[in-house]
């Protein structure tokens, strides 16, 4: 989709001359520009991003639940800059639409947000370093931290996200009705998962029991949703914020496991190449454990492990749901792209399972 950026970006409080808009970033959902503004001869930077309203159905309320998020961080690090002027800790800064919004609709109904560009820093989509991951978690569990005394329930931008019995659900009813005759292919996928059916439910059904309190959660921790410092290698700033809402801690820690330890790319299409890397598990870990491990109970704790394997399953149902149901929720750039991811995820369950031992014997050691 093309859009007019000098005409949208009027309708922000941004000043100076309008250069440039590029996509930007590789993120599955929301669409990103980078646009560039000339202010007197400096050239500033600001992320344009038309909201996904198909996924988020209720956009202002997640703007509501963004605007608090960032407030509440921003006074931290206010303070914490009183104490250390050096810290490069960021958050996202939301710059209003001339109305007097945090975002603008056009005519058309598309919904646009605007926010500072953070510089010197970027995300990475493979890690590459122990320290990067042991960064990147550490950003991901302060950020966790953060927000543990936020006044008020967030709003549920998106109703059981990480309900992982409700994702199989949906992935048995696109099964069933295979509207594009797609199963047949899928099959070993297909029964992979259900192998692992009753694992689905152990989460949600010790919160049910109250061994596992709710708290204030990301629920999209992929490792290029927290950007790290050019400078220092540290993790500066936490990024996309629309499923920023009430979870447990493992759905973060697990999304970290399953996008932080693979050598390959998600969608990497030679399986050999995706395996569990232990020393990436185990900085994760101990990144994670360094801002969490004073909230988290001794329960929490012990189900570290197991969300990543949880977590990485379930992403890999809903890749195959998309895949069954015709491509419509993720963004794709071929045509088996979602079933590509599908069988990258299951692939990383399997190789989770065959170090399983030796992931809980790290994470019993480290609680
Ligand atoms: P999506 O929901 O589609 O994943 P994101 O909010 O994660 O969208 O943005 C996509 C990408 O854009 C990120 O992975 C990151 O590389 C980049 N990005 C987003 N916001 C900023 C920002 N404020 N500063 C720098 N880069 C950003
Ligand atoms: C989506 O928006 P992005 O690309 O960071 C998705 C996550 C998935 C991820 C899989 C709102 O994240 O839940 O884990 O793709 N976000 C939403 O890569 O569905
Ligand atoms: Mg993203």
């Amino acid at each position: 989709m093309k859009f007019d950026f000098r005409q949208l970006t009027s309708h922000f409080q941004l000043y100076g001359n309008f250069v440039v808009a590029v996509p930007y970033g590789t993120g599955h959902i929301n669409d990103t520009f980078q646009v560039t503004f000339d202010q007197g001869g400096t050239l500033l930077h600001y992320i344009i991003q038309r909201v996904n309203t198909n996924v988020f159905k209720a956009p202002e309320e997640l703007m509501d639940n963004f605007l608090r998020v960032t407030r509440h961080i921003g006074a931290k690090i206010r303070d914490e800059r009183a104490v250390n002027p050096a810290t490069r800790r960021r958050t996202l800064e939301v710059v209003n639409s001339i109305y007097g919004k945090p975002y603008w609709r056009d005519p058309a109904g598309n919904f646009f947000r605007c926010y500072v560009f953070v510089e010197n820093a970027r995300s990475y989509d493979i890690l590459e370093t122990k320290a990067q991951a042991y960064q990147a978690a550490a950003a991901f569990s302060n950020f966790q931290a953060d927000l543990a005394d936020l006044p008020q329930r967030l709003n549920e931008t998106i109703p059981d996200f990480h309900n992982t019995p409700s994702r199989l659900a949906n992935l048995e009813k696109a099964a069933k009705e295979d509207k594009l005759g797609r199963l047949k292919s899928v099959s070993r996928e297909f029964d992979f998962i259900m192998a692992r059916g009753k694992e689905c439910g152990v989460l949600i059904d010790l919160q049910k029991e109250g061994e596992l309190v709710e708290r204030v959660t990301h629920n999209d921790t992929k490792l290029n949703n927290v950007l790290i410092d050019d400078l220092t290698g540290s993790g500066c700033c936490v990024i996309d914020l629309d499923t920023v809402m009430p979870g447990l801690p493992h759905y973060d820690f697990g999304d970290m496991v399953r996008t932080g330890t693979s050598p390959a790319a998600e969608d990497e299409t030679d399986l050999g190449k995706v395996t569990m890397r232990f020393p990436m598990y185990e900085a994760l870990l101990r990144g994670y454990l360094s801002g969490a491990g004073g909230f988290l109970n001794a329960t929490e704790k012990s189900l570290l492990p197991f969300s990543g394997k949880l977590i990485t399953l379930e992403i890999g149902i809903r890749f195959l749901t998309d895949y069954l149901e015709g491509d419509v929720y993720f963004k794709i750039r071929r045509p088996d792209h979602n079933l590509d991811r599908c069988r990258t995820q299951l692939k990383l369950v399997a190789s989770i399972e065959e170090q399983y031992d030796a992931m809980r014997k790290l994470a019993d050691e480290l609680a």
